[in-house]
This record gives C-alpha cells, sequence and structure tokens, in this order.
C-alpha cells in the first residue's frame, strides 16, 4: 500500500529506450553519492542500460542549472549536426574533431536529466539564496528546453536529515534518489508522447 506521502505506488515503465542523464555537485559528497547511486539503481531496474545513464558532477549545487542546461539544450539538437561522426565525449577517436575543442558536457540527446545536490543549512542567508537559484534555473530550463529535469535538491536543515533522505539514516527512510531515478523514466517516457 501506498503511504501517505511520496510518488505514490511504483509504475512499471519500460526504460529500455531511454538515455538519462545524472548530473551532480561534490559538496556533501556522502549524502550525494548515495542519493546518485539510489538514482542509478532504480534507472537500471527500470531498463535503461548502463551505457545510457551519463553522469557528470559539478563543484557545488550553485552549478548545477548551468550544467543541467548545457546538457539539456544539447539535446534538442540532433548529435549528427553538432558532430557528423558522432558524438566525441563518448568516443576516444574522433577524426574530425581535435579534442581540443570536444566539449567536455555530452552532447548526444538525453530524454531526460536528474540534478542531483544536498544543500545544508548554516548560519548565514547562503542556503536560502542558493535553493531559490537553483530551483527556478532548473524549472526554467526544462521548460525552455523541453527535455524533463528532475529536482533531485536536497534542502536540509542539518546532516541527519540528508542522511535520512539518502536512505543512510538512523530512522531508514527509503533513498530519495530511487524516487528521482524513477521520475526520469515516468518522464522520460511521456516527453516522448503522451498516449
Ligand atoms: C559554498 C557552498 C556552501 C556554503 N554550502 C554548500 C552546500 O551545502 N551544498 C552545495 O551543493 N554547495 C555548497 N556551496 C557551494 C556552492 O554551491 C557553489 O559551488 C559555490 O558558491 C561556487 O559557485
Amino acid at each position: 500500500m501506498a503511504g501517505l506521502k511520496g510518488p505514490g505506488l511504483r509504475q512499471n515503465y519500460d526504460g529500455s529506450g531511454l538515455r538519462i542523464a545524472i548530473v551532480h555537485a561534490r559538496w556533501n559528497a556522502v549524502i550525494v553519492d548515495s542519493l546518485v547511486a539510489g538514482a542509478k539503481k532504480s534507472l537500471l531496474s527500470a531498463g535503461v542500460s548502463e551505457e545510457n545513464i551519463i553522469i557528470q558532477n559539478v563543484p557545488g549545487s550553485y552549478e548545477l542549472p548551468f550544467a543541467v542546461q548545457s546538457i539539456s539544450a544539447a539535446s534538442r539538437i540532433p548529435i549528427s549536426t553538432h558532430f557528423p561522426t558522432g558524438d566525441p565525449f563518448l568516443s576516444d577517436t574522433h577524426p574530425s574533431q581535435p579534442p581540443q575543442l570536444a566539449p567536455r558536457i555530452p552532447t548526444a540527446p538525453f530524454d531526460a536529466v536528474i540534478a542531483i545536490g544536498v544543500l545544508i543549512k548554516g548560519e548565514t542567508m547562503h542556503f536560502e539564496y542558493i535553493a531559490d537559484a537553483v530551483t527556478h534555473g532548473l524549472m526554467r530550463i526544462q521548460l525552455n528546453n523541453g527535455v524533463p529535469v528532475i529536482f533531485g535538491l536536497l534542502t536540509v536543515l542539518n546532516e541527519e536529515q540528508g542522511l535520512e533522505r539518502a536512505g543512510l539514516g538512523k530512522h531508514g527512510q527509503h533513498n530519495h534518489g530511487e524516487d528521482w531515478g524513477n521520475a526520469a523514466v515516468e518522464l522520460g517516457l511521456k516527453q516522448k508522447g503522451w498516449s
């Protein structure tokens, strides 16, 4: 039975035709790494293949919108328009493109992007400003590009709250990253067509 909170009963979506990017911040790495692992686990169990899960990282949560924008905007343009011989990020040898000109962010299309970061409240207003900017930035990016962005930003008051939501706490809460992986598969499929 579904609980009062959470996304309700899990739907069985087939993610085998999807390509999903996970972009995560490196701040609060123990919590973030567990959330990323949870998201990846859900993607794999929905049938997304390992090679179609691309994981990128940025220093902190404030950098998430820029990275997600780079990936999402490129997702609207076929790879062949950028690079006639394929995606240089994913291949070691790329005859038509000098390595120094190859983009550092993968350009192949993604059906959804999961943005993951953990903001822990401190003694200043820093937390509020970053949480607000990142939240609005990610929403704007998904609406502008038409590529779903899954909101994996935890905004917690202390480390314990973060650990709980990453499945690492004393109270045995589940790993929210798993929900985000499921949401990416569902929205990735719905982005392709609402039937
Ligand atoms: C600076 C900072 C602080 C104080 N706290 C966090 C945090 O809790 N979580 C997080 O993801 N990032 C934090 N950062 C880093 C900023 O997000 C950002 O990387 C820097 O301000 C550089 O733009």
